[in-house]
């Protein structure tokens, strides 16, 4: 595990008032980041406040320093940290910002534009593992919630240790963590397998219209108007259905239409290794990347299947 530079841990030790803020719409990441960083300030006697995008997702509203969010603003502070946001037009930031005297960038990104005055980024399985380093790095001593907002950050952005993104420093941050709370099941069971009954009749209603499109490896389920409608809405549409047709057995392809309006779908697109989907979506006017995609469709679903037996026919044993 490499250790955080003396000017990153000077620049949080030789400082006194400090703003944290993070990437619109925060992630587990984000906010365990800014949790385990900001109570670990407190602790050596400086000031924090954060300016945090909510509401939040359920499933994170549980850490009682969440109370500290947003409360006023200093018109001026002497660092603000900027954490898991890979560029400044993506920071969830004050319309007035306050002045500080230096701006610190901690972040994993691979594309983060070093955008601060000081700048740490490192490839790693999630910001929170850096954040653990940097605490270890200022001698802070971890309390509970400090580990389960570290845990939530390596636990939300590793898919519960299963991506590719998971290092041996993964591994070991996590397995330090045991020393501080003996039992994580169940907060990974909050972060990744509970929903509400809503939630669950709604993920079932997308199993249950699962159908493979002519014994290809392409999946499509559709959540109709109604069925959306019954279970409370897009907002218990949560965001591994789309990834439950992956999880069939022999699919690499998945289509799911979420039918926001008569006849009106939103369409999130997954794909294994080699398919690149990310070319319907810009055909029909949304994007993405080459394994995730989303547009928004009102035309024949017909022709949209037919358009995913493309993919798969003309991508097949390229590699
Ligand atoms: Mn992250």
């Amino acid at each position: 595990m490499k250790k955080i530079p003396d000017e990153i841990l000077n620049c949080l030790n030789n400082n006194q008032r400090f703003l944290i803020l993070l990437h619109q719409k925060p992630d587990g990441d984000a906010i365990g980041s800014a949790v385990a960083l900001g109570k670990g300030l407190k602790q050596l006697n400086k000031t924090v406040d954060y300016y945090i995008d909510l509401p939040l997702e359920d499933k994170l509203v549980f850490f009682d320093e969440i109370q500290c969010f947003n409360q006023s603003l200093q018109d001026s502070y002497d660092v603000i940290v900027i954490l898991d946001c890979s560029s400044s037009s993506f920071a969830f930031a004050p319309v007035e910002m306050p002045v500080a005297k230096t701006k610190l960038v901690i972040d994993h990104h691979k594309s983060n534009a070093h955008y601060g005055d000081l700048n740490f980024v490192e490839i790693t399985g999630a910001t929170a593992e850096i954040v653990f380093r940097i605490l270890r790095g200022l001698h802070v001593e971890l309390d509970e919630e400090m580990a389960d907002a570290i845990f939530t950050g390596i636990s939300t952005d590793t898919g519960s240790f299963q991506f590719s993104n998971v290092t041996v420093d993964t591994h070991a941050i996590a397995s330090e963590l045991y020393a501080i709370k003996t039992n994580y099941a169940h907060l990974s069971k909050r972060l990744h397998t509970q929903k509400n009954i809503d939630q669950m009749k709604m993920t079932g209603a997308a199993i249950h219209s699962l159908e493979i499109l002519d014994s290809m490896p392409i999946a499509m389920m559709i959540l109709d108007h109604d069925a959306i409608i019954k279970f409370g809405g897009t907002i218990n549409i949560t965001d591994d259905v789309a990834n439950l047709g992956q999880n069939t057995i022999g699919v690499s392809i998945t289509a799911l239409l979420k039918e926001i309006d008569p006849g009106e779908y939103r369409v999130s697109l997954r794909a294994k290794y080699p398919y690149d989907i990310h070319e319907i979506a810009l055909k029909y006017g949304g994007g993405g990347h080459e394994r995730a995609a989303g547009f928004n469709f009102s035309g024949d679903i017909n022709q949209l299947k037919r358009d995913l037996m493309d993919v798969y026919e003309n991508q097949d044993g390229e590699s």
